[in-house]
């Protein structure tokens, strides 16, 4: 198969060659950012995993280092798999993960810096007290495995929380310790819910109330704070949290009432956004996320590039003022990327002519558009069984006609608009107010055959008081990553446009709804490359 190099990404990072998951142990540490990783030395498909690590000092522009942990002792000889770091009192960081040991069973091992005076702390070493944390006779050990950040307890004792499951049941199975190295398990699992299956990469963090956005440290209690509970599912390859609360008197988490504990609770990402972990940033106060995401091209194809897997620009994320849901935004860092700029105010769209944005490198860049609908008045009647969204938008894709609606972006789009990957909202009456739609259709988005191209969807939590909706979308060759109603609905998806370098991408804003629709301020931007070696 030949295959063309284009689709590598501009300021998404990847390494130059291989496979990439799981973003692992993230931190900032005396004012550097460290990005872990999962990553196979050998080849574009997974296996052979180590962690590789790369350091930064504004989370975009990253220099690679050593790997920090490989597979070198019995228990991890079979793979060193996803975890998390934790900064221990006196400035000491410490990192937990998953080794596959020896007989091929996932054991939790401690990694250390070898020298706390390396600002990249590029060499790791693993105490000889490792496994710290061994899968007992009622815990499956081919699924046990990807361990928190851990916190202290009023107790002073240690608590970190490992995903397992128990026939069907995802579990969070808590464990303390008083010195980080001999772990007891709890009496009871953190939390835990029937039918999810395999809980991957469990994530726990409070947010803070009122829609403040600043981020909070480690499981901090207290009045107004809330806490987000994540879990990636096995079974399904998606990432859904719930808001709820954790108490230290019990160590237990519980989900409010209204937060949904399954496959159709809240998700980060109704695109390819997976194994996601946070960390708190000291430096600028703030909760950031980062997600793996996967190719949608073919196996075959994935080798002849010679890589797989991205991670996502990071995100911050805080609790929306209406406490249901979480909001995400890329950090502002990305933004020293920005390089040619085009604005755009108050243009009217006229139905089913795409207006063409020219003026920036489409194929890279970071669009930041408003619109505004004239009237809400002649919306089509929401229908209550519509309760799956990504259904919801494989049957009303972009070709498909409505009153407000389809209107939104064609990206990475040829000339002809023979490819092009949609993102849009439609708008909906129902019982009480709107329902707004957000899709990402990528059933244009190539004229490769093989590739997924599956469409995805969410609803958007907003009010319609004002008529208006945005959407930002960061653009780069084989990812677009969109953010609807300000980061509240946030799809990613992978597509593999087959334009050549020559002809390069095209950008378009389109409505196929019969009410009008006006952008009011559109503001785009080339986007330069980041340092990513
Ligand atoms: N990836 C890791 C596991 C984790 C999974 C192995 C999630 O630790 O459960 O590469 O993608």
């Amino acid at each position: 198969i030949t295959v063309s190099q284009n689709h590598r990404t501009g300021f998404h990072f990847q390494p130059p060659k291989n496979w990439i998951n799981d973003p692992n142990g993230p931190m900032y540490y005396n004012g550097i950012y460290h990005l872990f990783y999962q990553y196979n030395p050998k080849g574009a498909v997974w296996g052979n995993i180590e962690w590789a690590h790369s350091v930064s000092t504004d989370l975009i522009n990253w220099s690679p280092v050593e790997p920090a942990i490989y597979p070198s002792e019995k228990f991890d000889i079979n793979g060193c798999w996803s975890g998390s770091a934790t900064i221990l009192p006196g400035n000491k960081p410490v990192i937990l993960y998953t080794g596959v040991d020896q007989s091929n069973r996932q054991v939790q091992n401690a990694a250390i810096p070898k020298n706390l005076a390396d600002p990249y702390l590029k060499e790791w070493i693993k105490p000889s007290y490792n496994p710290v944390i061994l899968p007992d006779k009622d815990i499956n050990a081919s699924s046990f495995r990807d361990p928190t950040t851990a916190w202290q307890g009023p107790d002073g004792q240690w608590r970190v929380v490992i995903g397992s499951k128990t026939g069907k049941e995802g579990t969070a199975i808590l464990y303390k310790s008083k010195d980080f190295i001999h772990w007891e398990k709890a009496q009871h699992y953190l939390h835990s819910s029937k039918e999810t299956g395999m809980w991957e990469c469990p994530d726990i963090y409070p947010v803070s109330g009122g829609g403040r956005r600043d981020g909070l440290d480690t499981l901090v209690v207290g009045k107004g704070v809330k806490h987000v509970f994540k879990v990636s599912l096995d079974d399904t390859k998606l990432d859904y949290y719930t808001i709820g609360q954790y108490q230290h008197d019990t160590d237990q988490y519980v989900p409010d009432r209204e937060s949904v504990d399954n496959k159709a609770g809240l998700r980060y990402d109704h695109g390819k956004f997976y194994a996601s972990k946070t960390f708190y940033d000291a430096g600028k106060k703030r909760r950031v996320l980062w997600g793996w995401m996967n190719e949608s091209d073919t196996v075959p194809n994935d080798i002849a590039k010679g890589w797989a897997g991205l991670q996502s620009i990071p995100r911050m994320v805080w609790l929306d003022k209406n406490e249901r849901q979480l909001v995400q935004w890329p950090v502002d860092e990305v933004e020293s990327l920005r390089d040619r700029k085009v604005k755009l105010f108050n243009k009217v769209l006229v139905k089913g002519e795409p207006l063409q944005i020219k003026g920036l490198t489409a194929e890279q860049a970071d669009v930041d558009v408003e619109f505004e609908i004239e009237s809400l008045e002649k919306a089509e009647a929401f229908d209550p069984s519509w309760t799956d969204p990504q259904i919801l938008c494989s049957h009303k894709g972009v070709e498909v006609e409505g009153v407000i609606g389809p209107f939104g972006l064609k990206v990475l789009a040829s000339k002809g608009l023979e490819e092009y990957t949609a993102i849009f909202f439609r708008v909906f009456k129902a019982k009480q107010d709107h329902v707004v739609l957000m899709c990402s259709d990528q059933s244009r988005s190539s004229k490769e055959l093989d590739i997924d191209k599956t469409t995805y969807g969410g609803f958007v939590d907003v009010n319609m008081v004002d008529r208006r909706i945005s959407l930002r979308s960061l653009i780069d060759h084989s990812v677009v990553e969109s953010f609807g109603g300000g980061g509240r609905t946030c799809i990613t998806t992978r597509v593999y446009p087959t334009m050549d370098v020559e002809d390069q991408a095209n950008l378009y804003v389109f409505n196929k709804g019969s009410e009008t629709v006006k952008i009011s301020k559109l503001k785009a931007w080339s986007m330069k490359k980041a340092e990513i070696a």
